[in-house]
Parts: C-alpha cells; structure tokens; sequence
C-alpha cells in the first residue's frame, strides 16, 4: 500500500462521521434560496453541493484546502494532488512514495494505442483523449470489484486505486495524442522517474529547454488541477460518479464537459484572438488600435475570450501566476506582450460595454500564448493538457464523494408552465 492510501483510509473514519454530524446537527438549516432567474440562469449561486477540496471566492479566487492557489505555485502537482485528496501537503518521504506508487502505476496497456490509431485523421484532440480514457475502462478495479458485491464503505478504496492508475497514466497517453495527431513521429517513451509533471514535458518532445519547460509544464498542471465543484467538468463527473459509474467513466463524463468552449475549450480561443490580433497589426498594436478591435468583437455579438467569469470578480490569481512566470522567463515574447495590453486595456472596455459581470481575465487568457512561445502551436490540443491536470481535481472530489458516503445526485426538475402557475392568479370566469 502507498503512503497516500495508508494516510487517506486513516481519514475515512472522521470524514464519514463528519457528514453524518453535520446533517444531523444543522440538517434543517437552509443554506440557499432560489429564485426563478437563477433556475433560469444555470443555477448560478445556488449552494447545493458540497467540495472539500478547494473553493473559489469572488474577491480572491481559487483557494485549495484553505491555502491560496499563489503559495502553492512552486509545489509539483502531485503535491497538489496530495493536498487535495487529504487536505495536507506531503513531507519530502510522502512526496517521493507517491511519485514512485505513479511510476508503478504508469506503463499503458497497448490496446490503447491501437485505438489511437484506429481513430480518423483530424479527430479532435479532447475526442482522442476521452476516448482512450473510456477503452481504459476496462481496467477499472471498481467496476469488477462492484459486481463482486463490494460493500459501500469500501468504494473509496476501488475508487482511489481506479484514480490513481487513471492520473498515473494519463500524461502519457496525452503526449501520444499529440505526437499521433500532429504527426510528430512516434510516442517518446515515458521516464515516470522525472516525475509526473516533467514527464509529461518531455514525453511531448518540444524542442526547446526541457528544464524551463518541465518548469512551465509544472506550473501549468498545478494551477488547473481544481476549481471547486460547480464547474462544467467537476459538476458533471461528480454526478455521473454517484450512480456508482467507476472512475474511468466519471472522469471521462467530466472532460467531455471541458472540453466546450465556454470551459475547458475557451483556451484555444483566447489564442486565437491574440493571434488575430498580431496579424491584423503585424506585430503589437497601439493602445487605440486594441480598443478599436475589441469593440469590434463585442459589437459583433462575440466575447472576449479569456475574460469574465462565473464566479470570480477579480484577476484569476491562476493568472497571475502564469504572468509572474512569463515576467520571469517569457520577457521577450511579443505574444505575451499583446496579453499584457489587453490585460491593461481590456477591463475598461468591457466594463464600458456593461454585460460581463466581471471585466478581468481568467486563467485562459494568457496560457495559450505561453504554449505557443515553446512550440506548441497546435490549439485544438490545449484542453488535453487541462484536462491532464484537472484529472487531479476530478479524482479527489469523486474519491472524496465515495469516503464520505455521498448519495447519488438527482436534484427535482420543474416545468416552466409549473413555474408559471406558481405566480399567477388562475383567470376568473
Ligand atoms: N466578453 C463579452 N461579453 C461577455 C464576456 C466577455 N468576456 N463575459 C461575459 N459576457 C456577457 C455574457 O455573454 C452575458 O451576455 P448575455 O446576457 O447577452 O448572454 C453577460 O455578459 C453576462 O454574463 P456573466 O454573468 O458576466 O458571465 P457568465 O457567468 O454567464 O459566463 C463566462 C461566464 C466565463 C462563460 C463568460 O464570461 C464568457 O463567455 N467569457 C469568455 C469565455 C471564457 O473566457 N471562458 C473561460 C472561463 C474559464 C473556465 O471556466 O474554464
């Protein structure tokens, strides 16, 4: 057993019987009303769910067991996972037996390439990924250990073990995504030794430093592990992982939800607007000359990708972090240039326009140009790699859904013509 689980199932006990005394002692208090507009809205600030392993506030953003996104910047993403699944970050020993229990855990099966291979030429990045994750399946430990009359208390356990074979593999099956699809020659073989962010970096076989880029791969996988559980992709893996549907399926339902582009997929498309940009200036454009062309955008019904957000009414820290990063490594990048112009500019145009609740950018707004400075150019491949990293995510919230006994979600749906009958006086005759 790894130290992770042998820590983890240590913690069951108190996580179980605090679910239990919560309900007990405030099941009647109301948390949440509920108006029309938001059932109408997409539910937007109904509290209805619960997620253990981060929140996102309006004012601060994501906030990953009590610890500010920023102050875990420089963490490895397994120490990310770490912190998500048991609330504490891992000593230096804990640290090294999880990326060892990984490297064990890493080598897939080739039927999974032969279904890479068997897909048609100029499949979509996300679709190849899902649909390896789904042909993994038929590895799942809690799909065999279920029909072997698995008692509930011990789902936990087949989930974790699902979850982690699941995140030990994945980088390499996305990096062969990307060689396949892009025609980059074949996979490079895995070094589960480098660690699992490095890993992954050197498995994608960009040709530029390995060690600035094994850093930026890090810093990428850490920041996009979790944002709470309302979201598109956590939400949607949460319900589909309690009908008891394993982890394989689970998190496969959730990246399908990433990979919309009002989500996961937005990233492409903030890329697309810097570049659109670039060309139509040849180069950095005058302060002027970005104003005029956003308002074009908004005056042509279209967003203005990488900005706004459901939740957060500040810079995404995860932001932040990725242009602390840029400042330090990415100084000359005229892409990167152009970000920070519209990071400068931006904010009042759409305030001045009136609709987005927030102005300021989110994560995607400056990811793809950072991609694309090391090389990686391909932009239908960007939410493979988010959606690497928020396997982390997806499988603590569903590990931590089973611990604690959470029931299947199934919340009651109304008709609109009900909600009219609600308000309305019956006419008199
Ligand atoms: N540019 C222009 N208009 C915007 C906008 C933007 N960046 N952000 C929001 N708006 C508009 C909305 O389209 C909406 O208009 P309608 O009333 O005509 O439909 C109005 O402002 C109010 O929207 P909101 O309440 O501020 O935002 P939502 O919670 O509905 O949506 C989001 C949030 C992220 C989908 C939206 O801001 C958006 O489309 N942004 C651009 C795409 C993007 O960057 N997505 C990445 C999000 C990060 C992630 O989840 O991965």
């Amino acid at each position: 057993m790894s130290k992770l689980i042998d820590k983890f199932a240590a913690q069951v006990p108190g996580l179980r019987q605090q679910a239990k005394d919560i309900v007990t002692k405030y099941g009647a208090e109301k948390v949440s009303d509920v108006t029309v507009a938001q059932m109408f809205g997409g539910m937007r600030g109904i509290k209805g769910l619960i997620c253990d392993t981060s929140v996102v506030t309006p004012d601060k953003g994501l906030i990953v067991r009590g610890q500010p996104i920023l102050d875990l910047a420089d963490r490895t993403p397994e120490d990310i996972f770490w912190l998500l699944l048991t609330g504490e970050l891992p000593s230096e020993a804990e640290a090294h037996d999880l990326d060892q229990d990984f490297a064990r855990r890493s080598e897939v099966p080739d039927y999974v390439f032969d279904v890479l291979r068997a897909l048609p030429a100029g499949s979509h990045p996300m679709a190849m990924l899902n649909t390896c994750i789904l042909a993994l399946e038929h590895e799942s430990v809690f799909r065999t250990r279920y029909f072997e009359g698995m008692k509930k208390p011990d789902y936990w356990e087949a989930a974790l073990e699902d979850g982690l074979n699941l995140i030990a593999k994945i980088p390499t099956i996305a990096a062969a995504v990307y060689r396949m699809r892009y025609e980059k020659g074949d996979p490079i073989a895995s070094k589960p030794e480098l660690g699992w962010g490095a890993n992954y970096a050197q498995m994608l076989g960009m040709d530029v430093d390995q060690d600035e880029f094994a850093k930026f791969i890090n810093l990428y996988l850490n920041l996009h592990a979790d944002h709470e559980g309302g979201n598109v992709s956590a939400f949607s893996c949460a319900t589909v992982a309690s009908a008891l549907s394993d982890p394989y399926y689970s998190v496969s339902a959730g990246l399908n939800g990433l990979a919309g582009p009002l989500h996961g997929l937005a990233n492409q498309e903030c890329l697309r607007f810097v570049l659109g940009i670039r060309d139509r200036y040849n180069g950095i454009p005058t302060d002027d000359q970005l104003v005029e062309y956003a308002w074009e955008i908004l005056n042509g019904g279209q967003v203005i990708p990488g900005y706004g957000h459901a939740v957060l009414r500040c810079p995404d820290p995860r932001f932040i972090g990725f242009h602390n990063f840029a400042e330090k490594y990415l100084a000359d990048e005229p892409l990167v240039t152009i970000v920070d112009k519209i990071y400068r500019l931006i904010p009042d145009v759409l305030r001045e326009h009136g609709k987005a609740k927030s102005p300021f950018p989110n994560v995607d707004a400056i990811t793809g140009s950072m991609l694309y400075h090391y090389g990686l150019t391909e932009y239908r491949y960007y939410t493979v790699m988010f959606a690497v990293s928020r396997s982390l995510g997806l499988i603590s919230q569903l590990v931590l859904s089973r611990a604690m006994g959470m029931p299947i979600i199934r919340p009651k749906s109304v008709t609109s013509d009900w909600v009219v009958s609600q308000f309305e006086q019956p006419v008199k005759v």
